[in-house]
């Protein structure tokens, strides 16, 4: 049985104070057993200390980005071996932002999954198409293709670290939402390729999250979806309360 999944990621949000206030907001009204996993993807700055704080809760913490060498000169740059280091075992790979704004292309992403698997990480491992693709009925076709170039290279035995996230660049930070239909189409279509290429036991287990514009008001229909396992939380994770709502939208 796969897992429902949220994840919240905080992007270049919060200094210290400020994540320092929303994780006790977190830690005070978090229930004990959500029915989601629930993590939290701080900046680098502040991922030791969202770990040490979060430690013993049901709150897992991820890193936003790494690189795909394990240390030299990349100024700049964290490698798995430091996120593992302080106990961070998760990371989120192909964001939308990192893809277009630090220009990370399939071939960047599969170096990136390969050195997280070397390493035993978790990995979110995000995909989606923009607006344009979507106009031009390319969606699927560009979805698939980053799947197969970034991703869909490794082994069988991967699968069990490995988390999918859904999110249309069209649908991020802009109050635009996908519909919980566009949402689903495109799930169960992720999760066809998946059959296809590792099967379907692999395809029924991994965990497909939804990403884009969620919100506490339109979470649960998203994630009542049959191919919609959670979702990935960018403005609405920085306020505990909506977070939390988020995390409790399953029915
Ligand atoms: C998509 C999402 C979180 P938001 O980037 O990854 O952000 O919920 O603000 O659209």
């Amino acid at each position: 049985m796969r897992k429902n999944i949220v994840a919240g990621n905080w992007k270049m949000n919060n200094d210290l104070a400020e994540t320092q206030e929303l994780i006790s907001h977190l830690k005070l009204q978090m229930v004990k057993e959500p029915t989601a996993k629930v993590y939290v993807a701080p900046s680098f700055v502040n991922l030791y200390n969202t770990f040490q704080s979060l430690k013993g809760t049901v709150v897992n913490v991820a890193a936003q980005n790494m690189h795909y060498a394990e240390n030299g000169a990349y100024t700049g740059e964290v490698s798995a071996k430091m996120l593992k280091s302080i106990g961070v075992n998760t990371v989120i790979l192909g964001h939308s932002e990192r893809r277009a704004l630090f220009n990370e292309t399939d071939e960047l992403l599969a170096k990136k999954v390969n050195a997280a698997l070397e390493n035993d990480m978790e990995i979110i491992f995000c995909f989606g198409e923009e607006l344009k693709d979507r106009k031009s009925d390319k969606h699927f076709e560009v979805v698939k293709e980053q799947l197969e170039n970034g991703l869909f290279h490794v082994e069988k035995d991967a699968w069990k670290n490995i988390v999918l996230a859904y999110e249309p660049v069209w649908a991020i930070g802009t109050g635009e939402t996908a519909s919980p239909e566009q949402a689903q189409e495109m799930h169960k279509y992720v999760r066809s390729l998946v059959t296809d290429k590792f099967g379907k036991d692999i395809a029924q287990d991994v965990s497909i999250l939804y990403g884009g514009s969620v919100k506490p008001n339109n979470a649960a229909e998203i994630f009542e979806k049959e191919d919609v396992d959670g979702g990935l939380i960018g403005g609405a994770s920085l306020k505990a309360i909506d977070f939390l709502n988020i995390v409790n939208s399953f029915s």
